[in-house]
């Protein structure tokens, strides 16, 4: 007879190791420990609340797009705050010091936002319509959409600051918002997952696939992009994007 596995593990949440030091510690270290488990929720707070501002001015837009134009440039959102072990590795990868100061100018991209659009001209409107608001500063824009990356890969990145205010006084905060068509995202999401598959020893027929489909993917932009102008009876005019 097989062993029935269990549904569910529940693991424990400290190793026995972290708990027999715990166990040892005095009452100094304790308040150490739990003051930088205090500091380091504070840290991650702000970057939840920058990507809800985030999300709250890319819904406004696409509900007023929805309600006065009756189309919807915008797919979807999704949002993510990294893990403080992610923002570790990456800081770790990067060669950022491990104080918090170091890591909020070191790393862009702790607070994640990803916006999925219908068509490369929706990704470059919503781009335009988000940035050119008052209260955002733009940092950096990396349009891959206008040069991919070698490996096909394209998207629009904004690296960009909002204004979180908290009891203590309106805070800027970084987030990096992703644009990108859902052809875009459909590769980009195969992509990702190869590469986590072959632990980046991806074989090379596989880089070759991916190569040609990041091909007939932009092709499939076009056309679509093309055939909705058709529909929709105008021209898409010229993308600009100056910071
Ligand atoms: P995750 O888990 O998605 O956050 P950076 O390392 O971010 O400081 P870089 O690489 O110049 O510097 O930044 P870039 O090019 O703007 O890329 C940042 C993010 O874009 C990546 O985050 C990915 O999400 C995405 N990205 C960039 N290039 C590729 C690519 O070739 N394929 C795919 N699938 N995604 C890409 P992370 O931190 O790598 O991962």
């Amino acid at each position: 007879m097989t062993a029935v596995e269990p549904q569910h593990v529940v693991r424990p949440l400290l190793s026995a190791r972290t708990l027999e030091l715990l166990e040892r510690a005095d009452s100094g270290t304790l308040s150490d420990l739990t003051a930088l488990r205090d500091e380091i929720t504070r840290f991650l707070m702000r970057y939840r609340f920058g990507v809800s501002e985030v999300e709250t001015k890319l819904d406004i837009l696409r509900e007023e797009f929805n309600l006065t134009a009756g189309y919807n440039p915008i797919e979807s959102i999704s949002c993510r705050v990294k893990t403080m072990e992610g923002v570790l590795e990456k800081a770790a990868r990067k060669g950022v010091d491990f104080d918090l100061d170091s890591i909020r100018e070191g790393l862009s991209d702790i607070a994640g936002v990803r916006v999925i659009c219908s068509f490369v001209s929706d990704v470059y409107r919503i781009v335009e319509l988000l940035t050119s608001q008052d209260d955002i500063t733009v940092l950096e824009v990396k349009d891959y959409i206008a040069r991919p990356k070698p490996n096909g890969y394209r998207s629009l990145h904004v690296i960009l600051e909002v204004p979180v205010f908290l009891s203590g006084g309106p805070e800027q905060v970084r987030v990096e918002v992703q644009f990108r068509t859902i052809a875009m995202d459909f590769w980009a999401s195969l992509e990702h997952k190869t590469y986590y598959k072959y632990d980046a020893q991806v074989p090379q027929h596989l880089i070759d696939g991916l190569t040609e489909a990041a091909e007939a993917a932009a092709h499939l932009d076009e056309t679509m992009e093309r055939l909705h102008h058709e529909v929709r009876g105008y021209q898409p005019s010229a993308p600009t994007i100056a910071i």
